[in-house]
This record gives C-alpha cells, structure tokens and sequence, in this order.
C-alpha cells in the first residue's frame, strides 16, 4: 500500500506549476476528473486554521503523562486552552497547597500512604496520568466528568467538567501501577474500570516477597463513577495493560502482556502469545452479592483466575497493548506491539464463550497483519480502523469487514492506506471514536518523538502530537502540535457535548469546609474582612473585588498558624483574582465568585506582602497588603 509522504503533493504541485497555480491546480495533478469540491471531499480537506476571534469544533482533553495533569487543547486548531492540575502541584493555582486542593489530594488515599504523605509535604507531589476518558451515558460523552489514571500512585482521579477542575482522587487499594483505565459506556458511568499493571505480593506488606508466581498478583478494579469508591476487584492471572469496555454493558476488557508474570523485561517477553481478559459484569456483582469474594482491604476481591466463571482468557500473540471497543459496538481489538498483527474479536460470541459453547480463539473474527508495533487504534464510525506502529512510524488505516473476510480466507488486503508519523506514535483518537457518535473528521496521532520536527530545545525534546484529516477517502497530515511529557492519550469531544460554566456558583460544594468554619466564626464569606484569633490560630477572611482585598493588613504573631480565607466576589467573567505571599511559598488562585483558602505557620518574622497574582485591573499591581509578623519575645 502507498507509503504515502505528505510532503510530496505540495512539492510537486510547486516543482511543475508553481506556487501562484497552486490552489486551482490540486485536481488536474491528480488526473481527476471530478469537479473540485467532489475531489476536495474525497481526498478530506477539512479545514484545520481557526481565524482569530473563531472558535473550535473540538475539545481535546490531553492526558498529561509525567506531568501529572489535564491539558485542554481546541481542536482543529490544537491551541492549548487550559491545564487542570490532577497529580501535580502547580505554582499558578495553588493546587497542592490549598485547603481544598489538599483535601481532595488526601481524602481518597488509604490509611498507610496518608501516613507516608504526611512525611513528604502531605500530598503525593507528582502522577504519571495517562487515560483521560469522559463519562459516558447511552455510550456516548455526557459532558459530567473526566476521569483520569495515576499510575505512579495507583489512583484515580475526577474532573468536575462543569468548572474544568479535580474533585475526587482515589486510591485504589491491592494494585500496583493503575494505568488502563475507561468508563463504562452503558447504560451510563457507572464503572470505571481500572487495571492495576504490575504485579506484587498480596498482601503487600512484606510478609511474602519471594515467589512471584504464588504470590504476585494484578488486581482489577471497577469504582463507581459517582461515588469514587471502589465497588468491586477481580484477581486476575498475569498482568493488566490497558483496557476497554463493551457498548452494551455487559462485558470489560483488558490486554495482559506479562502473563509470565516476570519480573524483568527477558522474563515478560518470553511468551509467544499472552491474552486478553474478559471480565462478565453482571456475573461478578452476582459473585459480590452472593458473598463469593474475599476481602481486602475493605473491598470484595473476586477470584477472576483461569477456571473461574466470571472471566475468560483469550490467547493474543505477543504482548498485546492497546485494547479497542469499535463504535460499531460489535468489535474489539487488542493490538499485538510485538506481534505486527492486531486481534479482533466479535463482542456478540461471548455469551456462548461464557456459557462454555465455544473456545476462546473462536471469539476472533480477524487477525490482520499491520506493520510493526501495533499500539492503539482509533475508529472513524465508517467501518475502519486506524493503528498506531510505534516502530514503522506510521498510521495504517485499515478496514474491519474487509479484514474478517480476510480471515475467513478470503483474497482481500484490509489494508486501506500507510502514513507516515513523526516519530513512533503511541494512541491516537478519533473525533467522538469511542462513542457510538465517531464522526470520522480529524484523526491525532500522539508521537513519542519529535526529533528534527521542530526548533532544537536541547536535549529534552516535546512531543509530537500530529493532526490528520480523515474525513476523506485519505488520510492527510495537516499539522505538526508539540507539547510537553507527555501526552499519552487524548479524548477528542463535539464542543456540544461539553458546557462549562462561565463563573463559580457561590453554594459550590469545593469551599463546604469553608463555609462551615466560617459559620462558626460568624463571619458571611461574601462580605468578609475578618481577623479571628482562636489561641495561637488566626483566620483572615477577606473579599477580592478589583483592586483590593476587603482586609488590607493583618498582625500575627510569630508561630501561628494562619489561615487565609479569600472570596472573589467578582461577577465578571474571566476576572480572577489570586493570594501570593512573599517569602512564604504560597499562592492561590481565586476565580470569579469562588472562595480559596491556604494554612500555613507564620515563622518568618517581618513585613510579608500579600499580592494579586492575576493581572486583573489597571491598579492590579496595587492590590496588595501585609501581614506583620511579630517576632517571638526571647
Ligand atoms: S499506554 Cu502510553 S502509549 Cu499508558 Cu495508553 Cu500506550
Ligand atoms: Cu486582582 Cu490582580
């Protein structure tokens, strides 16, 4: 198949026509015969620049990798719009150092990490967040939550899409390195289902630390989505990669490529074939309410190894990876990365599986050869598929009916067109793909190596994260988007499913803690410019209206411990205010009718400015005060 290289149309086109016979000359170097719009439609053509003030089709929520945070790009454009902070800290919002932040970043961790996090600053300072994936109901996007993997941490984390930031974080108990991660498509979210990757004695308190076979084990989770707790756990064979769950609410997914269960790369790889899990939902909440679990931790675990009745084990050759639901709602593909193959399967055959009617290959409708280092594949709502090959650099499109045929025995090539990426791409997504809406329009291709693509930035090179127009019979490469470590994977959602709020609502559940304790100190939070001292605590709550804090000066003694409490009582759209204090380490950011708070021991003694970090107002550099702290009598 052509080994199409984007580059080459507009050379040609340039070499024998010249650049002021370009746009009306497209057809006649293709030899077409159709008329131009006809001829734009087929080959895509989708318009990728968004003029100034215009504003895109697409939300692209982009995992941040190691950086431990969301990212929102606009697509076409791929304009980054906005970070939410999740894992990480972030000196711009506070995250990680207010109240709020901090109580979310605790709450949902178990009892022994808690203690472990209070010895290092009391947060986890990073994450490693791959899968962002929003909440699904009647299997398509609803626009309510993101929820994203830590796999440094073993958590998971939510996103109120409503105001674009973290509300829940939970840690998933008996796992270790939590990374596939997906929603529940049907009827709602629901599950979401989380695969623990690596495996580890259980329990793992060093009390069994030889025997990995025995002993070692990978735990897959289902937490439900609006309580973020954790509902119910399967102890698998072998590990868990990544993970995918069917349109019809019945059956979940992951691939395993260490179904050797060793513990070094030689040892993990060794298998010809290892496989993917189906795990039965309906048949594994029987197995909870009828009280066949045992529990750890405080959660059921459910004995999902080779023999039980609530999983089935499919041989997949060699180290499987990504793992695939099509929009059809019919297919399911696990893609082979050592295996140059990717691995379909027919999501209607598994009730006779389970029923013990038919074996585990015979759920397999096709087994096309692709290229080398099949990663993840992506769907255009129109019967194709497209699978990322890290070590070809290329996306090949590929079509599913035609690849069942093939493996009926039928003389067909599934194969459509091979492009090139720039360099070894990862995921990819497709406009609405994982949802029964995929609309086949852009296509990203996520590439773990940006090279000579961009201006040299020294030895830590970005990302590449390409834009491809699918819309056509062609794949064509329209943009070349670096970012920073590192985008795993991306969500690519119609800007209608999506409807955040313009300011804070002012009985947001974020500030209940506040709000509370502001009760008892008699103090109205909208109104405030408040200093309470209650022994040697004292709370300061002011109001933030550009360009003053309602409490323009406050004394403290050395030692105390003060909380600041600021309202933005701005009604004004985009107007946010922020808390910075000098010498200290600390800073916030307050949004338009939002209240954030920070604690903190005032042990530096002297004048210490307070100012509004967020250019707000001409006078912005003036809305400031001091804090005096007066120094401990010897
Ligand atoms: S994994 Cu990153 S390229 Cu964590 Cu989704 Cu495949
Ligand atoms: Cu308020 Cu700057």
């Amino acid at each position: 198949m052509s080994d199409h290289n984007p580059e080459k149309p507009g050379l040609s086109r340039r070499n024998f026509l010249g650049t002021a016979a370009a746009s009306g000359a497209a057809g006649l170097i293709a030899g077409s015969h159709l008329p131009a719009t006809a001829k734009d439609k087929a080959s895509g053509g989708l318009k990728a620049h968004v003029e100034p003030g215009e504003l895109d089709e697409y939300y692209a929520f982009n995992s941040g990798g190691q950086s431990g945070e969301v990212r929102i790009l606009g697509l076409p454009s791929m304009r980054e719009l906005m970070r939410i902070p999740v894992f990480n800290m972030c000196s711009a919002t506070g995250w990680g150092r207010t109240n709020e932040s901090r109580r979310i970043l605790t709450e949902g961790l178990q009892p022994d990490t808690l203690e472990y996090v209070k010895s290092i600053g009391g947060v986890f300072p990073n994450g490693d967040a791959h899968h962002p994936h929003m909440s699904f109901t009647d299997a398509t996007y609803d626009g309510r939550y993101i929820f994203i993997n830590d796999k440094a941490n073993n958590r998971v984390a939510r996103i109120r899409c409503d105001v674009m930031k973290t509300d829940k974080i939970t840690e998933i108990p008996n796992a270790s390195g939590i990374h596939g991660l997906r929603p529940q498509r049907y009827p709602r979210t629901g599950y979401v289902f989380a695969n623990g990757e690596h495996i580890v004695p259980l329990p793992n308190d060093g009390t069994v630390l030889d025997n990995p076979k025995d002993n070692y084990w990978a735990v897959y989770t289902a937490l439900d989505g609006d309580t973020m707790k954790v509902a119910w756990q399967v102890l698998v064979d072998g590990n868990l990669d990544n993970g995918d769950a069917d349109y019809q609410g019945k059956y979940s997914f992951a691939t395993c490529y260490n179904s050797e269960k060793g513990l070094n790369v030689t040892d993990m790889s060794s298998n010809e074939q290892d496989w993917a899990v189906v795990f039965d939902i309906k048949a594994i909440e029987q197995a909870v309410k009828s009280g066949d679990y045992k529990e750890m931790n405080g959660v059921p675990v459910v004995d999902g190894r080779h023999g039980s009745k609530y999983t089935r084990y499919i041989p997949v050759p060699n180290s499987p990876h990504g793992c695939n639901a099509a929009p059809d709602g019919i297919h399911v593909v696990f893609n082979g990365k050592l295996s140059p193959t990717v691995t379909v399967i027919d999501v209607r055959k598994l009730d006779d599986l389970f029923a013990g009617k038919i074996k585990e290959r015979d759920v397999v409708v096709a087994e096309p050869q692709l290229g080398l280092g099949p990663l993840h594949t992506a769907f255009d709502g129109r019967g194709n598929a497209y699978t990322t090959l890290f070590i070809d650099s290329q996306m090949v499109k590929w079509n599913i009916d035609k690849a069942r045929r093939a493996y009926a025995g039928e003389n067909v090539d599934p194969i459509v067109q091979k492009l090139d990426v720039h360099y070894q791409p990862g995921h990819n997504h497709s406009t609405m793909g994982e949802t029964k809406e995929a609309d086949g329009k852009w296509l990203v291709s996520l590439n773990k190596f940006s090279k000579d693509r961009f201006l040299n930035v020294g030895p830590l090179k970005p990302e590449n994260d390409q834009l491809i127009d699918i819309s056509g019979d062609e794949m064509k490469l329209v943009h070349d988007g670096p970012s920073f470590a590192e985008p795993h994977d991306m969500l690519l959602v119609h800007r209608s499913k999506v409807r955040p709020a313009h300011i804070w609502k002012r009985d947001d559940p974020m500030w209940a803690d506040v709000r509370e304790m502001a009760a008892k100190d008699g103090v109205t939070l909208e109104s405030a410019a408040n200093v309470i001292r209650d022994g040697n605590k004292v709370r300061v709550y002011m109001v933030a209206v550009a360009p003053i804090f309602s409490v323009p000066k406050f004394d403290v003694n050395q030692g105390d411990e003060v909380t600041v409490i600021v309202t933005n009582m701005e009604v004004i759209e985009d107007l946010t205010h922020g808390f910075t204090l000098e010498g200290y380490g600390l800073a916030m950011e307050i949004g338009p009718q939002a209240t954030a708070s920070i604690t903190f021991t005032a042990s530096r003694p002297g004048v210490h400015w307070y100012y509004c970090q967020w250019f707000c107002h001409a006078l912005h550099m003036e809305m400031a005060g001091q804090m005096n702290v007066l120094p401990k009598k010897a």
